[in-house]
């Protein structure tokens, strides 16, 4: 158990130095095709390399994922796929609200296979091919977990794991963060990073122009060829979920051994989960349960059958007797 600690921590640790190292990197530059700046339209209602769904709604200052009321969902999905295998994304968002302390549910940056595709987990599909950064405002009171609200979680999955929004997701999240980015009257931004099989996210909602780090997470694989996207979803509870910029920044270098591996194929994995997690687990319905009930069944058939039998035993010393005493 320690040494397994040691092993994350000292992961941790070389991906900061090599963070800091990669600070200094100078060829590190924003794909435009990847990216979203103002001003986005430039003919008509188009805005190049991207594509909306649901609610969404396009003004000159922002994205509006989802606006302030009820049930709405809406989605902004980049149309090229990606090449790049290391990579920063940079969002500025704003997510606000009339309510002070009911307001929800929040939303979630991909790195996805499959695009445009309206669901549950956030404005999009539950089951999904790739990562996924949820920046949750609303906690679930029956979620057994021990942070606080706004969160931000990473969740990688194969199409197999299903997010468990009455558990706010933590039976499925790699790491996560607490973070106050609500609500704020200065601006607000994620980054995620996602450099030789590790994601790092990092913050900058204390209008500090720094970067505080969220989490890092070693020993992810994630493929080339997928999609940014960011999508939200409002229920009882709303947000106006606005977007304002997404900057996308190839981190890969010519020199980079990594460069030549052909990482198109892989599938999604992670190795580390969050450990010890802090959530306590449902109990499991049990096998021996069905057997216990079989058990219980039989003893009550006999017991009946006994009585049945008893009484017709006594019934007939009854008439026995009844037939002596005449
Ligand atoms: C998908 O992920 C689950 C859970 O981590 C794992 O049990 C399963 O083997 C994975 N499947 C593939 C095809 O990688
Ligand atoms: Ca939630």
């Amino acid at each position: 158990m320690y040494s397994r600690h040691f092993v994350i921590v000292a992961l941790v640790f070389l991906q900061i130095v090599d963070f800091i190292q990669g600070e200094w990197n100078t060829k590190d530059f924003m794909k435009r095709e990847h990216s979203l700046v103002r001003p986005y339209q430039t003919a008509g209602l188009q805005i190049p390399y991207w594509d909306f769904g649901g609610n969404t709604m396009v003004t000159n200052e922002y994205i509006r994922i989802t606006p302030d009321k009820q049930s709405m969902s809406g989605s902004l999905w980049n149309s090229v796929p990606v090449k790049a295998k290391n990579w920063e994304l940079q969002v500025q968002f704003k997510v606000h609200g009339k309510s002070g302390n009911l307001f929800g549910d929040g939303f979630a940056i991909w790195y996805a296979k499959d695009r445009m595709e309206d669901g549950p987990i956030f404005g999009s599909k539950n089951l999904f091919h790739g990562l996924a950064i949820i920046l949750d405002t609303y906690s679930n009171h029956n979620a057994a977990h021990n942070h606080q609200h706004p969160y931000i979680s990473a969740m990688v999955n194969n199409g197999t794991l299903n997010y468990d929004h009455d558990m706010d997701g933590t039976h499925t999240q790699l790491a996560g963060c607490e973070a106050k980015f609500r609500n704020l009257d200065h601006d607000t931004h994620v980054s995620i990073r996602y450099e030789k099989d590790t994601i790092t996210v990092m913050t900058d909602f204390d209008n500090k122009a720094a970067w505080k780090m969220c989490f890092t997470v070693p020993g992810v694989k994630l493929p080339t060829g997928y999609h940014f996207g960011i999508s939200a979803k409002t229920g009882q509870l709303s947000d106006n979920h606005d977007i304002h910029s997404i900057r996308l920044f190839e981190l890969d270098l010519p020199d980079d051994v990594q460069n030549q591996e052909d990482r198109s194929q892989i599938v999604p994995s992670a190795t580390f989960f969050e450990s010890p997690r802090d959530h306590v687990d449902d109990p499991k319905p049990s096998s021996l349960g069905g057997f216990k009930l079989f058990l219980l069944m039989l003893i009550g058939a006999l017991a009946i059958l006994a009585c049945v039998v008893i009484g017709i035993m006594f019934y007939q010393q009854q008439q026995q007797t009844r037939k002596r005493l005449y």
